[in-house]
C-alpha cells in the first residue's frame, strides 16, 4: 500500500502510527520504555497528535497526501537517527522529554484519574489562569474538535433530535444549549490544547484559538464576539489587581494598532496570519488568559531593557549596522516558547522525582511511574 492509499483509509492517524512504533522499536534511546507499555502507548500518542498537530490544517482528523508530504514524516524520522533528546538543541516532535511534559500536566490535571478531563479539572490549570468562558469553549470541542463522545450524546434519541434542530436552523452564536456537563477533554484533545497554550506562535495556535473566540464560527472576530471574552477579565481584574483596568476600547486600540485588520473592529484569520507572530500571544490572552496577559507587559519591558543594553555595550565601537544586526540576532535567538516551557517544566518534574526522605516518590505523584 503506497501513502496516498494508507492515507484514505478510515484510520489515517493508525498510519503515521506505524513508522512512530518503528522507532520506538528500535532507536537507542527509547531502549528503556521497553516493558513500560503504558508509557510507550502513550508516547506514541503525543509522537502521532504532534505530526497531526504540525500537518492537519483542516481540522477534520484527516491527512491528505499534500499534508502528509509537507508534515515532511520522511525528514523527521531522518532527524532522530543521530539522537532524539540527547545532543539535540531544539528537539522535535519525537522527544521523550516533551511527551513526559505533556503526560505529566495532563495527570495532574486528572483529579479522579479516569483519564478525562472535565471543565473543573481546566479550571486549575496554572491555578486558574484560563477564564470560565475560555473553558467552556475549549471544553465544547471549538478549538480542536474533541475525541470523546459522552454515553448521553450516543445514545439519547432526544439529544440527537435537538442537535438536528440546532443544525437545521444554522450556526447559533453562542452555542448554550451544548451541555459543558457532557464535554471532556481526551488526552489527545490535551496535546493540542497545551501545545497551543503554551506557544502561541505557531499556525496551528492561532487557527486553535481563532475558532475558541469565533463564536458563531463565520471567519470574523467582532468587537462583541471579543467583549463577551473581555468582559470576564474585566470582572477578575477588578477582583485581583489595585492599579488601573485596561478597558476594552483601550485594549482595542492597541489590537488595533499591532494587528492592522482590513476593516475596523473586524479580525480575521487572514489579518491575524499577516501580523508579526510574536504579537499574536498577546491578542490571544487578553481575552483568555489573564495571568500571560499581564506578563506580557513586563515581558517587552524586559526585553526592551536587553536590547538596549546591547546597543549601550556595543555603541560606539561597532557601527550602527553593526548594532542593529546584533539586536536582530538577539531577537532571533530567543528560545521557542515550548522548548522553554518543556525544559522548564521537565527538570521541574525530575526535581519532584528526587527520593523524598524513605527513598520512596510522593503518593499522587503523577511521574511515580515514571520508567527513567
Ligand atoms: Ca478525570
Ligand atoms: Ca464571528
Amino acid at each position: 500500500m503506497d501513502a496516498a492509499q494508507a492515507l484514505k483509509c478510515r484510520h489515517p492517524r493508525r498510519t503515521v502510527q506505524y513508522p512512530v512504533t518503528d522507532a520506538l522499536d528500535h532507536h537507542f534511546e527509547l531502549e528503556f520504555l521497553e516493558g513500560h507499555s503504558q508509557f510507550a502507548q502513550r508516547y506514541i500518542e503525543v509522537v502521532v497528535e504532534r505530526i497531526f498537530y504540525i500537518a492537519n490544517r483542516s481540522w477534520d482528523g484527516k491527512l491528505t497526501l499534500p499534508q502528509f508530504r509537507k508534515a515532511d514524516i520522511i525528514g523527521i524520522l531522518r532527524n532522530i537517527e543521530d539522537g532524539i533528546d540527547i545532543g539535540v538543541d531544539a528537539p522535535g516532535v519525537f522527544s521523550y522529554k516533551h511527551f513526559y511534559v505533556l503526560y505529566c500536566s495532563f495527570v495532574e490535571l486528572d483529579s479522579n484519574r479516569d483519564h478525562l478531563l472535565n471543565a473543573r479539572d481546566l479550571l486549575r490549570y496554572f491555578t486558574g489562569t484560563l477564564s470560565r468562558r475560555t473553558i467552556s469553549r475549549i471544553m465544547m470541542g471549538k478549538g480542536k474538535p474533541s475525541e470523546y463522545v459522552s454515553s448521553r450524546s450516543k445514545s439519547s434519541w432526544a439529544a440527537r433530535t435537538r442537535q438536528e434542530m440546532r443544525l437545521s436552523k444554522g450556526p447559533l452564536r453562542y452555542d448554550l444549549n451544548v451541555r459543558l456537563s457532557d464535554c471532556r477533554m481526551t488526552f489527545k484533545d490535551f496535546v493540542w490544547f497545551l501545545l497551543s497554550e503554551i506557544d502561541k506562535t505557531t499556525p496551528t495556535a492561532l487557527e486553535y484559538w481563532f475558532r475558541c473566540l469565533d463564536l458563531d464560527g463565520d471567519g470574523v472576530l467582532t468587537v462583541y464576539e471579543l467583549e463577551y471574552f473581555y468582559d470576564e477579565q474585566i470582572c477578575r481584574m477588578e477582583e485581583d489587581m489595585a492599579g488601573d483596568l485596561i478597558m476594552l476600547d483601550d485594549l482595542m486600540c492597541q489590537l488595533s494598532d499591532m494587528i492592522r485588520p482590513e476593516h475596523e473592529g473586524m479580525f480575521t484569520l487572514k489579518d491575524l496570519r499577516k501580523a508579526p507572530p510574536a504579537h499574536i500571544p498577546v491578542f490571544v490572552d487578553a481575552f483568555t488568559n489573564l495571568t500571560r496577559f499581564l506578563d506580557h507587559e513586563s515581558r517587552t519591558t524586559y526585553l526592551q531593557r536587553q536590547l538596549a543594553q546591547i546597543s549601550a555595550r556595543s555603541l560606539p565601537k561597532s557601527s550602527f549596522a553593526d548594532v542593529i544586526r546584533m539586536r536582530i540576532d538577539f531577537l532571533a535567538n530567543l528560545p521557542n516558547p515550548w522548548i522553554e516551557f518543556a525544559d522548564l517544566e521537565y527538570a521541574a518534574l525530575l526535581n519532584d522525582q528526587q527520593p523524598q526522605g524513605d527513598g520512596q516518590a510522593q503518593a499522587g505523584d503523577a511521574s511515580s511511574d515514571h520508567p527513567m
